[in-house]
């Protein structure tokens, strides 16, 4: 019997008091004795399924899409990837996952909601997102981030399709019940600083004297691919690429070492070719997409092979092993950032190099 659902009353642990328990649940109560085995067990359940989706397959779909209806019309014209294990259409019980399609001329409009994201750019020939006054640029493997409540509003200035894998919080948001959201009176914010101020500024190891940075999230919104592939080179160079991870950085809040959101953690993974993960599995859902190279990922029981921009997801608690058959750069997401906050973050013990 699941938590929540009526009792069925065939697989009760205790039928005899099967006539009370009806008087329960019209009073609405129930008996915990029947259900706590749905409520707290000795390790999770998985939930959701792993799955790939081909980026040539959702790029036909999206640029098709990108035909018929406006980016303004779309408000935001995203593919959600829905994991076909999970009834609403997160690609994990805690994370929301898409592709966006911003065409040439177009703007998709500001607007903010409480709902953190992160932007993992895939495809561009120019273009940007604006955050809270400032225009992040927009190139292949940039990482973008627009935490809660900030505005933020995309272009495309280039010549052909803008195309990003979105990564929000919106299922764990929505599970707090604190779903706010909020138009620009403009369809374009205001630019109050010069291009990439926030990685200028906050980016090189400096900070302004006396000021900290009041949110719980990194005050840079933008990881330029150029610099942290360069950064994942020389952590490469000369050094055991570690068991789980391969050669692998955390995207970080250069304040206090943090991840980018308070939800959201990401990272960047470099497997030498030929390379093969140790089986690793913790309690957090990640998403993937792949930056440079190919191989395959084995995640539970499911075999996927995966090529330049394909996005994988493997969920919660759920050994992972990866193999590279050429170098490859993986760029990964997760809701690990939530699950340290809330000091429930776990790896298991049994994985090597732990
Ligand atoms: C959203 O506001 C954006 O601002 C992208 O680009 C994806 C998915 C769910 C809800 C809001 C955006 C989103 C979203």
């Amino acid at each position: 019997m699941g938590a929540g659902e009526d009792m069925d009353l065939k697989s009760l642990k205790h039928p005899s008091l099967a006539p009370s328990y009806a008087r329960m649940q019209a009073l609405s109560a129930l008996p915990l004795w029947e259900i706590i085995g749905d409520l707290v067990a000795e390790e999770p359940s998985p939930m959701g399924v792993p799955h790939l989706w081909r980026y040539h397959e959702m790029r036909a779909l999206i640029l098709d899409a990108g035909q018929r209806i406006s980016a303004a019309e779309a408000e935001r014209r995203v593919l959600a990837l829905k994991n076909p294990g999970l009834e609403r259409p997160g690609i994990s019980q805690t994370l929301f996952a898409g592709l966006q399609l911003v065409m040439p001329g177009e703007v998709a409009p500001a607007h903010r909601h409480t709902q953190g994201a992160i932007r993992f750019v895939l495809e561009s020939t120019g273009g940007y997102t604006a955050v809270e006054g400032e225009r992040c640029l927009m190139r292949r493997g940039d990482l973008i981030t627009t935490p809660s409540w900030t505005w933020h509003d995309h272009e495309n200035t280039g010549d052909g399709p803008l195309i990003w894998l979105d990564g929000l919080d919106v299922p764990l948001v929505n599970f707090f019940g604190v779903r706010f959201a909020e138009e620009h009176p403009a369809e374009q914010q205001p630019i109050a600083r010069p291009d990439d101020a926030s990685v200028s500024l906050w980016g090189t190891g400096m900070r302004p004297i006396g000021a900290r940075h009041p949110k719980p999230w990194s005050p840079v919104m933008s990881y330029p691919y150029a610099s942290v592939r360069a950064a994942l080179m020389s952590a490469s160079e000369g050094a055991m690429p570690d068991p789980r991870h391969g050669h692998a950085l955390a995207y970080c809040n250069p304040q206090d070492g943090g991840h980018v959101l308070p939800t959201i953690a990401a990272f960047l993974h470099h497997l030498p070719e030929g390379f093969e993960t140790a089986p690793w599995r913790t309690t957090e859902a990640s998403v993937f997409t792949v930056v440079e190279g190919e191989g395959t990922a084995r995640i539970g029981d499911a075999e996927l092979s995966f090529g330049e921009s394909d996005v994988f997801v493997a969920p919660n608690w759920t050994r992972i092993t990866l193999q590279a058959s050429k170098p490859t750069i993986l760029f990964r997401f997760s809701d690990r950032a939530a699950q340290e906050r809330l000091g429930i973050w776990r790896e298991d013990p049994g994985t090597p190099g732990s």
